[in-house]
């Protein structure tokens, strides 16, 4: 799972890259790569039960898109390339205040630089229907099928009319497969990440209001965060980011709201494998099967799977260990075909 952070220059991307990843970026370099790690309280607290030697969390690739200005040509398509390669979008707009960091203009205004990015998507994907439409009528003239794309593709069309993205158009899973292959960007999902002065955390920053109706319009998640508070906080021993995150009225930071807002809108969730050796998170989508689960561990697993043993993570902290869960029945047995939850603690049995 890849997700690039986009935008225009200048708006805190990389700020949020090196948050995200906490890596230390070259100055200059364009385009940045590393991995994040998704916190989760859960897993602090099976930490805390199990003292395991090793805890490993969740994570997620980030790719740092070097930032599309208004008016450059030629850098678009190097920013449409790197868009193609990634799964999900992380959409960075600027609503801070700041006399070290120009706009263009002297204003901070977030919704057009949403405006401007996510037209340039959407133009793309205009150019590829327009491509794809044209080749598939050719084709069906000379008889060769394509009747559920074209169906889609006509749909698409509609959408992109109304300059509204593809992530809005439901596809039913046999239309959904039938233009998979095509990479169209705006069907990737996003989530807007404003970058907010730090007085305006709990909101009241510029625009907020157009924002938002974007996002209710399209499904998209709209999150508030400030960089640079952020980045005070990850400099501060704990006891200091407690006491200071209090002061703004943070319950959580903004990078970890974030990690969970983006892990959320792919539809991912997490179970666990717990014990004296590690105590371990693991990443798959909404609606994963046992046997899908126990293939992330590794294919043996999932190719010799006998039973996973299963129990929710609440009811582990409720009764304090696997034995306790024993002894009340609450460690059951489920076959291949059970749906694992988010937060289900699992051990599986298998042959190989
Ligand atoms: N005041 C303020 N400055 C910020 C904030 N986030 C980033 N910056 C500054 O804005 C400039 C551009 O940030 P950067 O992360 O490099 O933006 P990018 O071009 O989008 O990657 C840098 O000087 C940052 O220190 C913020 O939340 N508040
Ligand atoms: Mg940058």
């Amino acid at each position: 799972m890849k997700i690039g952070l986009i935008g225009t220059p200048q708006v805190g991307k990389t700020t949020v890259f090196q948050l995200l990843t906490s890596l230390a970026v070259q100055p200059g370099s364009r385009e940045n790569i590393g991995i994040a790690r998704v916190p989760d309280v859960r897993i602090d607290s099976l930490q805390e039960m199990y003292q395991p030697r090793k805890t490993t969390y969740a994570t997620i690739e980030v790719v740092d898109i070097a930032g599309l200005g208004s008016g450059q040509t030629g850098k678009g398509r190097e920013f449409l390339d790197a868009v193609r390669d990634v799964d999900a979008m992380v959409h960075v707009v600027r609503a801070f205040h700041s006399e070290q960091v120009a706009t263009e203009d002297g204003m901070v205004r977030p919704m057009r630089e949403l405006d401007h990015v996510q037209a340039e998507l959407l133009l793309a994907d205009w150019e590829l229907l327009e491509t794809r439409l044209e080749r598939l009528q050719k084709q069906r003239m000379k008889g060769a099928g394509g009747a559920e794309e074209l169906a889609v593709l006509t749909k698409f069309r509609e959408a992109l009319e109304q300059e509204m993205p593809l992530r809005s158009v439901e596809l039913s899973d046999s239309e959904e497969q039938a233009v998979r292959g095509y990479g169209f960007l705006t069907r990737k999902p996003v989530i807007v990440l404003v970058n907010v002065d730090d007085a305006h955390v709990g909101g009241g920053y510029p625009q907020e209001e157009e924002l938002k109706l974007w996002g209710r319009q399209r499904t998209v998640p709209i999150v508030a965060a400030s960089a640079q508070v952020e980045v005070e906080i990850s400099q501060l021993e704990a006891e200091d980011a407690a006491m200071f995150m209090e002061e703004l009225g943070l319950a959580e930071s903004g990078i970890a709201r974030l990690a969970q807002a983006v892990y959320e809108h792919l539809g991912l969730i997490s179970y666990f494998t717990v014990g004296e050796d590690e105590v371990r998170a693991w990443t798959i989508r909404t609606g994963s099967s046992a046997r899908q689960a126990a293939g992330k561990i590794h294919s043996d697993i999932e190719r010799g799977f006998i039973r996973a043993e299963v129990s929710a993570y609440s009811a582990l902290m409720e009764h304090g260990s696997l034995q306790a869960l024993k002894e009340r029945g609450l460690w059951r047995l489920e076959g291949k075909d059970y749906t694992v939850s988010d937060g289900d603690v699992i051990s599986f049995r298998f042959n190989v």
